[in-house]
């Protein structure tokens, strides 16, 4: 896929940035938000201006306790209460070992990837839990554990010396609290390996299960599904290659196959990344990641176990080589930021689209409702006014691509594996998170133009 380099969390000084959201009234079957890492302001108000309900913010064990029980949460204070100040709910992702708290360096590079001593990472949360009580109800228990950039440790460690006791520490002083986790990453090969061990051993430790998918659609790339991994083979259906009746390459189980196998299909599903990058100005490119998050909007309105989805991310900062936001931070700007093409279209479903608490319907939702390439009244046949509350059934296989699962495969296709065999590379996915990011000032967006009309016609591809 489109990922590029991966940067790590910390880049720079953590000047302002800060999210969290308030308990809201707020009651729509599935829900949206954005990642904004630490922002105080820019990436709370993007959140707002497209009418998301949660933001998921870097909550870094490391920053707030850089020494044994100097915890310092005045920056966390900050940005909750602005998320919460803007009616956003926040979800709290609690990572990252400090210096002092590591059990040993194995990259020899820094310590915030390290495997923690036991009993420190639950202390830590204990703190948070009880600091934050009535303000924060949702944790999610680290970012992507299973990639080595993130945590160096076994997926055996992470359900010991992580899950397990930061989950009983949060129940412990936060008995409405929940556990979100384990927030994998879909790259690298093993993640199916890493759902077997947490939802074997700790199942009954985590509340909502969350994960990451950056695939491609097939709906915008051919390759997506057959020679790459699409969104819904690491979503819902993975890959399997076969010549004839014989299995030659298989992708690792998708994260849904994982929940119904290991006994969580029950638990709420949250994709608490997601996205495409897309540089502030490039009209392709900001098509391009505007039709990613529709896509990603119309597959949430048929699968209601999944239910809600935090993209990957609010904002850019200029010239930074990183353009994953909705929107880029310009000071000069009115309202301090300046949005993309997707924000029109999260904007529009969010208000529009009941499923997602808007007053609307299919029929002005900026959605193609029923996958057949036609985007509300008058443009969907099927419309008879802007209030029609549907654009026609959507397909039976809720878009997952054709050919997902029989085909040849060319050798050393990434993302895939050999039956039998060992990882591959992993083909996409992200990460991307925890890169360090400042807000800027108020709130205010500019639009980039309805662009992602001009989608209207393609054709999307239908099974059956
Ligand atoms: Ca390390
Ligand atoms: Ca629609
Ligand atoms: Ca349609």
């Amino acid at each position: 896929m489109k990922r590029s380099s991966m940067r790590r969390w910390l880049g720079s000084g953590y000047a302002a940035a800060v999210f969290l959201a308030p308990a809201l009234a707020w009651a729509a079957p599935q829900q949206l938000g954005l990642n904004v890492h630490q922002s105080l302001d820019v990436g709370l108000d993007a959140t707002s201006d497209v009418h998301g309900t949660w933001v998921r913010m870097d909550f870094n064990w490391f920053q707030a306790e850089p020494a044994q029980g100097a915890i310092d949460f005045s920056l966390y204070d900050q940005i909750v209460d602005n998320a919460r100040s803007r009616s956003l709910n926040v979800l709290a992702v609690i990572g990252y070992t400090p210096a002092w708290a590591s059990s040993g360096n194995v990259d020899g590079a820094d310590t915030l990837n390290d495997v923690p001593v036991a009993g420190a990472y639950e202390a830590f949360v204990s703190a948070a839990v009880q600091h934050f009580q009535g303000r924060v109800t949702h944790w999610e228990l680290w970012n992507e554990p299973n990639l080595t950039t993130f945590f160096e440790g076994t997926a055996q460690q992470y359900v010991d010396l992580i899950l397990k006791p930061g989950a009983d520490a949060l129940r412990a002083h936060c008995p409405d609290c929940l556990v979100v986790a384990p927030g994998l990453a879909t790259v690298g090969g093993a993640w199916d390996v890493w759902m077997q061990t947490v939802f074997t051993q700790a199942a009954d430790k985590v509340d909502i299960v969350s994960g990451h998918d950056y695939a491609g659609f097939p709906q915008d790339d051919p390759s997506a599904g057959q020679s790459s991994p699409s969104f819904y083979s690491k979503l819902e259906a993975h890959r399997v290659k076969k010549i004839g009746d014989t299995v030659v390459y298989e992708d690792p189980l998708s994260l849904r196959e994982c929940m119904v196998k290991f006994g969580v299909a029950s638990k709420p599903f949250w994709l608490t990344e997601t996205g495409e990058q897309a540089a502030y100005g490039d009209t392709a490119a900001m098509l391009g990641q505007a039709n990613y998050a529709r896509h990603v909007l119309e597959a949430m309105l048929t699968r209601p176990w999944w239910t809600t989805t935090i993209f990957y991310e609010a904002f850019d900062e200029p010239d930074s080589g990183y353009e994953w936001g909705f929107v880029l931070h310009d000071p000069a700007a009115p309202g301090g930021y300046r949005c993309k093409t997707v924000c029109d279209v999260v904007r529009q479903a969010m208000s529009k689209q009941p499923a997602f608490g808007g007053n609307g319907a299919d029929c002005n939702d900026g959605l193609d409702n029923d996958g057949d390439g036609l985007i509300d009244y008058p443009g969907d046949t099927d419309c008879q006014n802007p209030l029609s509350t549907s654009e026609g059934l959507p397909p039976l296989d809720g878009g997952v691509a054709d050919g997902a699962q029989d085909g040849s495969a060319p050798d050393g296709e990434p993302g895939m594996r050999a039956t039998g065999g060992t990882p591959g590379s992993g083909g996409s996915g992200c990460a991307c998170s925890t890169r360090s990011a400042i807000g800027g000032n108020g709130a205010g967006w500019l639009l980039a133009g309805a662009l992602w009309g001009s989608s209207r016609g393609r054709r999307r591809r239908r099974r059956r």
